[in-house]
């Protein structure tokens, strides 16, 4: 297959190991941990993985053994740049603790192990895939590993295979899902261990242990080079208002880091929406003060950052889209039967008075994207519904009566953007690469320890990838009693924008003079090779929360 300059080039990138786990090892242990709350109840759930302690690993000059192992590895959900490194770095680790070790990718997701449909990664088809971004070495997919009869269909396959370990690579449900399944294998005395791997653009499955979860630096480099290309645009014709929705299906991480690399004038973060219970008429007002304030100044341009999730934040928008879930869950039938020209008028007279009134103000459009096909656990899929437009729109709207009453004076043109497929696949970063094949080598290493129901953990990536400390996070630890579909269900926390951290703080601390003047940064594109501090910086995020300098260091203090 014909490959680009840089295809070639990257393939011959040897990704950073830290220094601990370069050759030998040994595996030391910490105190036994809890869960982060309900500890009663997951002590309950998870009798056979609760409590374990935190590994590390450190440098060993001890010569072991390692038995040759089958191993079975899955990519479960949205792409996120690096996966592929995270299968080379657990290829690899394998292949050196024994060589005659196997390596089973399954197809398409965890569907692939419930229907028995996989292939072996060989060292040549390994190798095709080095540093590329993309989950397509195996495919991903969404379906959820949470039934008794998949795991035992499961278990046939692993059986047939002789596999004995077990790698899910995924967001917070996939690898809550994991540590299920590591729990009933243990429990039936299977012999299959389970690690999970943190998958997933958003940025939200962290915590202490979990630094970041991959993917997302690269997703927001790439998202942050289009932005900066916008503004300079912006900047140099003067005459619109660049409405970007960013992905993020709840979090608001990716949004806020490219408002911390970019310095747009505007950028929302849903969280702090929900804590000041705002209404979709308090962000349309919030926005268009900036708009009229820089148009008072003759600047009739901008550019607007918007979470995707935005929309379930807002405490009416929140209500109502759960009115509409319920309702359509138990009429999908009837509705769709109701010619589209009468669509809206059948759901305002279906469903409650308040939230009536809320849906009959949305642009028609925005409207009929509420009522589109949910997912498969019935949510609206927040992609679909252009925020970005609902709000441009409904700005304009209140510009318009600003202008009558005297207090707008400029003009208001729009451009509307989704950010959000366009850096999931992208050639995984500097830092994606390396951290990527760091956390796959580390789970190699928790499979030769005969672990089970760990994470695998790659600490203080702030600092030089020699200097990170790889171990295993017992995955019970981060988890937590959640209602799910009306049930109370033990998953791992999701880690939502804390507005009390740092990154929040310093955004919150400069959004007023980046709205007012114009102090535009544009970080171009993801550099893969040169200087250090050009290639190999983590996220603002990243190193606001750990509070160390980063390649903006002058503008963190
Ligand atoms: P994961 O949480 O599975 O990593 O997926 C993240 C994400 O990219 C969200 O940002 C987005 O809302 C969603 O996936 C889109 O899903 P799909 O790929 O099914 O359209």
């Amino acid at each position: 297959m014909k490959k680009s300059a840089l295809q070639l080039a990257r393939a011959c990138y040897a990704p950073k190991l830290p220094e601990a786990i370069k050759a030998g090892v040994r595996c030391t242990e910490g105190a036994a941990t809890e869960s982060v709350a309900d500890q009663k109840e997951i002590a309950e759930l998870f009798p056979n993985t609760y409590g374990m302690p935190v590994l590390r690993f450190e440098k060993s000059d001890e010569v072991r053994q390692y038995p040759a192992i089958n191993v079975g590895v899955i990519l479960s959900g949205g792409q996120a740049p690096g996966g592929h490194n995270v299968i080379s770095g657990l290829f690899d680790g394998l292949k050196a603790m024994n060589s005659e070790s196997r390596l089973f990718g399954f197809l398409l997701g965890p569907a692939g192990l419930i229907d028995h449909k996989y292939k072996e990664l060989t060292a040549d088809i390994i190798d095709e895939y080095r540093n590329t971004g993309g989950f397509d070495i195996i495919g991903s997919g969404r379906t959820k590993l949470e039934t008794k009869a998949q795991f035992d269909s499961g278990l046939e396959i692993l059986r047939a295979l002789d596999i004995k370990a077990l790698v899910i690579i995924g967001g917070d449900d996939s690898n809550t899902n994991a540590c299920v399944l590591a729990e009933y294998y243990k429990q039936i005395n299977a012999g299959v261990q389970v690690i999970g791997c943190p998958k997933t653009i958003d940025g939200d499955l962290k915590n202490e242990m979990i630094e970041t979860s991959f993917g997302f630096d690269t997703a927001c480099k790439v998202y942050g080079e289009m932005i900066g290309n916008i503004q300079r645009d912006c900047n140099s014709a003067q005459k619109y208002w660049h409405f970007i929705k960013l992905m993020g299906r709840s979090a608001s991480h990716i949004a806020l880091e490219c408002a911390l690399q970019t310095q747009p004038n505007i950028c929302l973060v849903s969280e702090e929406v929900e804590k000041k219970q705002m209404t979709l008429d308090d962000i349309v007002t919030y926005i268009a003060n900036i708009v009229a304030a820089r148009a008072a100044k003759g600047n009739n341009y901008g550019v607007a950052l918007i979470p995707e999730g935005i929309i379930e934040f807002i405490p009416a928008m929140k209500n109502l889209i759960s009115e509409l879930n319920d309702f359509l869950a138990h009429h999908a039938a009837e509705f769709a039967m109701v010619p589209r020209n009468e669509q809206i008028k059948y759901i305002i007279n279906h469903i409650s008075p308040e939230n009536a009134a809320i849906y009959a103000s949305l642009p028609e459009r925005v409207a009929r994207q509420l009522t589109l096909d949910r997912d498969p656990h019935g949510n609206v899929q927040v992609s679909l519904i252009e925020t970005e437009k609902l709000l441009g729109e409904m700005v304009g709207r209140k510009l318009a009566q600003m202008k009558e009453a005297g207090k707008f004076v400029g003009k208001f043109s729009t451009q509307y953007h989704f950010f959000g497929y366009e850096g999931r696949c992208a050639t995984p970063s500097n830092f994606d690469a390396d951290y990527c094949y760091s956390l796959g080598y580390t789970a190699s290493l928790l499979i030769g320890e005969g672990k089970t129901g760990y994470m695998s953990s790659v600490r203080n990536t702030t600092r030089p990838a020699s200097e990170w400390i790889a171990g295993g996070v017992p995955v019970t630890m981060m988890m937590n009693m959640e209602r799910r579909h009306g049930e109370m269900k033990p998953v791992i926390q999701k880690a939502l924008v804390e507005l009390d951290g740092e990154p929040f703080k310093y955004f919150a601390a400069h959004r007023d003079s980046w709205a007012h003047e114009t102090m535009y940064v544009y970080p171009g594109p993801i550099q893969y090779f040169g200087p250090t501090e050009v290639c190999d910086q983590p996220t603002v995020t990243l190193a606001l929360e750990q509070r160390t300098q980063c390649k903006h260091g002058e503008r963190l203090d």
